[in-house]
């Protein structure tokens, strides 16, 4: 491999240790610390995966964190009132609601119900409203991960050109968001893009979000490119891969992420984060 590994297992520890040690400050200065609720609807094995991941967070950086666990036939109406307590809850800072959601519950609307002071997820329209401005916010937690990759590995964003696949609302339309504040020539790229493979091939960084094993291949990739992967693929024989071909890409590109231990930990990371800038925010600075 020539390309240079970002190694998100380790990026996301230190910034876990600048947030615990942001907290062991402001606990030592006689305030309480962050506290992060998440709220699961059902037993996706995944989601319980995902929960357990943040709860162990939390505890390591000496958060406290609350959990509701609830039955996947749970009606909206109830979601609703669960969120309308949480938002009141003094003590708690940041709500987290983990997607997806049952198939009967509307997510955008209990999106919408979240305090956006609450917010860690950076999910809420008002939120997303500040990422597109680029006024202060939290923002979504696997973007924000995926800049903090390409900062921390020393990528040059400043006039780059920056293509992302995919054009979720939970990854590539925030991501092309970010990466324009960064200064990058922006394009999404999705299902219906035409001469989609010359566009790839003509980035600087390039954001692969699509959800398909191996779709972003060597012959794709410009030589020295930054190529951040933000897939999570189970195949058949059950090993987890993302959306590049790592062995042949790994050879062409400058940089390039590993799937496990890459974006994938820096979600996590963003999310305690974000939930120590909630409980700043509460409390006033
Ligand atoms: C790793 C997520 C899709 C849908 C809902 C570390 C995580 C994943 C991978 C993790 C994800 C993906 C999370 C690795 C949280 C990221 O080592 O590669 C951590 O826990 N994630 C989620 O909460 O909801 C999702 C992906």
């Amino acid at each position: 491999m020539k390309a240079k590994l970002i190694d998100g297992k380790a990026i996301a520890q230190s910034i876990r240790d600048e947030v615990k040690a942001a907290v062991d400050k402001m606990v030592a200065a006689g305030r309480r610390p962050p506290s992060l609720t998440v709220v699961l609807a059902g037993k996706d094995p995944a989601s319980q995966v995902y929960v357990n991941s943040k709860k162990k967070a939390c505890a390591a950086l000496g958060f406290t964190s609350g959990e509701h666990l609830l039955d996947e036939t749970v009606s909206e109406a109830a979601l609703v009132e669960l969120i309308n307590k949480l938002n009141h809850d003094p003590a708690v800072d940041g709500i987290l609601v983990q997607l997806p959601l049952p198939k009967h519950i509307r997510e955008q609307v209990i999106l919408e119900k979240i305090d956006p002071a609450k917010d860690v997820d950076g999910f809420h329209p008002v939120n997303v409203g500040r990422l597109v401005a680029n006024t202060p916010g939290l923002r979504p937690c696997t973007p924000a991960g995926c800049i903090e990759l390409l900062k921390r590995a020393g990528v040059d964003l400043n006039g780059a050109k920056a293509v992302v696949l995919g054009r979720s609302n939970i990854v590539g339309k925030p991501v092309a968001a970010l990466l324009l504040h960064e200064h990058c020539t922006v394009t999404i790229c999705h299902s219906r893009t035409k001469h989609l493979r010359d566009i790839v091939k003509s980035a600087d960084v390039i954001i692969a979000a699509i959800g398909k094993p191996n779709f972003v291949t060597a012959d794709m990739v410009k030589p020295g490119a930054a190529v951040i992967d933000v897939g999570i693929n189970r195949l058949a024989n059950k090993k987890i891969v993302g959306d590049v071909d790592f062995e042949g890409v790994g050879n062409v590109a400058g940089f390039i992420t590993p799937v496990p231990g890459g974006v994938g930990p820096m979600t996590i990371a963003m999310l305690m984060y974000n939930t120590l800038q909630a409980c700043r925010m509460r409390m006033g600075n």
